[in-house]
């Protein structure tokens, strides 16, 4: 099976993008040599992983409640990854060994926290799909980073696709995903994870373990009235439902004004950035005459540039992107 026919065969699927990459390229270069994510920890017999993209519609960013858009971002995980599930079943058919990976699961065994088996993003820009974001994001020419990733693994050889050159985030002087982020997690290329997760995760595993660790130590506390309780009920719809427990804030996916889809329905509704301060507007200022200067910027460094886009930000991925699409709709 030749690359051009996986392709089309994961957007029949459902698959909005579609990439390939070697399995000998990830093992090169894992996102953090740290805690190396690579495909031969998973299997030594797999020679590529293909990389497939899901959009998250317009429709889940012009909502009013923030309960329901959760909802609406694991619904689109989990169409992703029963789209990699059948193109995996599909290969099997055809004869070659093929597996999906596990998406927002934690390889407990590299890291403690939340780490992925592999990283969905860097497999995305490592095939060029887009290219990592100031707030570390994939940020795609077609959907900004509104998009959603799943992989399967392959023992089939395949061409693969290579990484894009241009910075497809505007970076620094675009900034709308700090100015907007809620508790300010937000850095040059970078981002506190755990500021994050105080809003992305408000019903996981670590609010959990938490929450039932107070209840089981306070004195005050009567657990039997704790049983009843709003908490609970988020708790026990996080795991039957997957809603909050990941994916619970949306921000700075909104917000973002990279895509096709942001220029036709959701900058009006996202112009305003009401969580924009003066203080997140002299830091981007800084991260910007920073980068300006060539200061080191550990984003931004050799090993990480490769997934920034080494040619920097000149819009044209997007404009180019832009222009295919209105050809099509003409
Ligand atoms: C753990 C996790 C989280 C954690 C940690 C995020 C993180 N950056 O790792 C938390 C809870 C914070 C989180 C939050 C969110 N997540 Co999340 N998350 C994941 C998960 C499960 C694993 C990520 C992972 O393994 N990262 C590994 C490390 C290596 O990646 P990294 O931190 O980006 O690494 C770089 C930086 O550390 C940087 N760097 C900066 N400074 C320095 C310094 C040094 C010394 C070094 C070495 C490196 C370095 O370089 C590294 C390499 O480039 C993935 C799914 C997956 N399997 O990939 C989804 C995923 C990344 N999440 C996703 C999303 C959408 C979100 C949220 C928007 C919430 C939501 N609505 O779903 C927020 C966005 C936060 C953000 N701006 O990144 C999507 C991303 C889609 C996209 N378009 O990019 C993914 C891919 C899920 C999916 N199935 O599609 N997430
Ligand atoms: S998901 Fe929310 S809290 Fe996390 S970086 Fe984006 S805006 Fe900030
Ligand atoms: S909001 Fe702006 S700075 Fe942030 S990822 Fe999108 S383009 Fe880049």
């Amino acid at each position: 099976m030749q690359a051009t026919e996986i392709k089309s065969l994961a957007k029949d699927l459902g698959a909005d993008q579609v990439g390939i990459i070697g399995a000998d390229t990830l093992e090169a270069f894992p996102p953090d040599p740290r805690w190396p994510q690579t495909p031969g920890r998973i299997s030594p017999h797999s020679k590529s992983v293909i990389v497939l993209g899901k959009q998250i519609p317009s429709g889940a960013f012009r909502l009013r409640m923030g309960t329901a858009d959760r909802y609406q971002n694991n619904l689109v995980i989990r169409r992703i990854e029963r789209i990699a599930a059948a193109l995996s079943a599909s290969l099997e058919e055809r004869g070659h060994p093929t597996f999906t990976v596990i998406t927002n699961e934690t390889d407990w065994s590299l890291k403690r926290g939340t780490y992925g088996y592999l990283s969905t993003r860097h497999l995305a820009a490592e095939a060029g799909l887009g290219t990592i974001g100031l707030n570390l994001n994939l940020v795609t020419p077609e959907f900004g980073s509104r998009v959603q990733f799943a992989a399967v693994q392959s023992e089939l050889e395949l061409e693969p696709d290579q990484p894009m050159a241009e910075q497809v985030c505007v970076g620094e002087g675009c900034s709308r995903c700090s100015y907007c982020c809620p508790p300010d997690a937000v850095g040059h290329f970078s981002l506190a994870k755990r500021d994050c997760a105080t809003c992305a995760q408000v019903y996981g595993y670590a609010q959990l373990t938490a929450h039932l660790a107070n209840v089981m130590q306070d004195e005050n506390i009567d657990a039997l009235d704790e049983i009843w309780t709003p908490r609970n009920l988020n708790h026990w719809l996080a795991m039957t439902r997957v809603a909050g427990c990941y994916g619970a804030c949306m921000r700075c996916l909104a917000v973002c004004p990279v895509g096709v889809d942001y220029t036709a329905n959701l900058a009006e509704a996202h112009s305003d950035i009401p969580e924009k301060t003066p203080e997140k507007v002299a830091k981007a200022k800084n991260f910007k005459n920073a980068r300006k200067a060539g200061a080191e910027v550990p984003g931004l460094n050799d090993y990480n540039i490769r997934w920034v886009g080494p040619d920097g930000y000149t819009g044209q991925a997007a404009k180019e992107y832009r222009k295919t699409h209105k050809r099509i709709q003409e």
